[in-house]
């Protein structure tokens, strides 16, 4: 008789399995980064497209468009940050890659099988960039408030090394345990009192000294996968490396459903109103 033999964890086609250390290590830390995600080959096809956008070849994209450093109306030449939010939409063809279908299955495995994919983003971090910021925050502070459940799985596959010199993600581990989320305020003070997000999109927190921050290198083809509310950011881009990333986030489909019927899609052109979800989150207070 065939001995039953345990199917090697990794990749499996359309699958990434995890091991249960991994999953446990993702509920406990709030993080998790696994090595080679994707191979040379598969992410030739998806790399064409993402430097479509990063080069700002992919037109009417309007504020889905932006440095995630600075205001919007910074002229392209100057992002730090190039951001193209909601790739999918604008191009279709990006919908159902291997990458969106590998993070899927890390979804399943880490917030369940009722998951779906909310929004895509692509970053890239131009070289020689100090001010290629991205500042600390939990995602959930960008997010409408009320939503029936929070779970999500954001995966960040690294088109390039992402290491400490250009501005790897960062993160304070277990800070997804807290359980009120921290005040955020917009990243940049300079705009008008009212409309602040007619400015910029970037919201920030504040970190304390009990924060311990974690660099997370992660080599091309490998992904971090984060919980919505831990605490991370990353640093400028000093170095003569890009780092880019292609960002794939799947949360509850009734959670989706919810924010789809308020009107709010990820868009940066969106017409919630931030105010109030800014209101909500404290940040007036200060
Ligand atoms: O990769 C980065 O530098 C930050 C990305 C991020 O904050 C996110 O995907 O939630």
């Amino acid at each position: 008789m065939d001995r039953l033999v345990a199917a090697p964890l990794g990749i499996d086609g359309d699958e990434y399995r995890l091991a249960p250390d991994q999953i446990e290590a993702f509920h406990r830390d709030g993080y998790l980064v696994l090595d080679r995600f994707l191979t040379e080959l598969e992410i030739a096809p998806i790399e064409v497209v993402f430097d479509r956008f990063t080069r700002g070849e992919v037109k009417r994209m309007g504020r889905d468009f932006c440095d995630m450093s600075g205001p919007y109306d910074r002229a392209f030449d100057d992002f730090n940050i190039v951001n193209a939010v909601r790739p999918r939409h604008y191009e279709p063809a990006l919908q159902g890659n291997l990458f969106e279908r590998r993070a899927a299955s890390i979804a399943r495995q880490l917030i369940g099988d009722d998951s779906e994919l909310d929004y895509d983003q692509f970053l890239s971090k131009r070289p020689r960039r100090a001010a290629a910021v991205f500042a600390w925050h939990q995602d959930l502070g960008y997010w409408p408030t009320g939503t029936p459940d929070t779970r999500t799985t954001t995966c960040s596959l690294a088109l390039d090394d992402a290491t400490p010199e250009n501005g790897c993600l960062r993160v304070v581990p277990a800070s997804h345990l807290e359980t009120v989320l921290r005040p955020h305020r917009p990243a940049l003070r300079s705009g008008a009192e009212t409309g602040i997000r007619e400015t910029t999109h970037t919201l920030t927190v504040e970190l304390g000294d009990d924060d311990a921050i974690v660099d997370l290198p992660v080599k091309r083809g490998g992904v971090s996968v984060h919980n919505e509310r831990i605490i991370h950011g990353s640093s400028g881009n000093p170095s003569p490396r890009w780092r880019r990333t292609y960002v794939v986030a799947h949360r509850s489909r009734a959670t989706v459903e919810y924010e789809r019927s308020i009107g709010f899609t990820h868009s940066h052109n969106d017409e919630i109103n931030w105010e109030t979800h800014l209101d909500a989150l404290g940040h007036k207070d200060e």
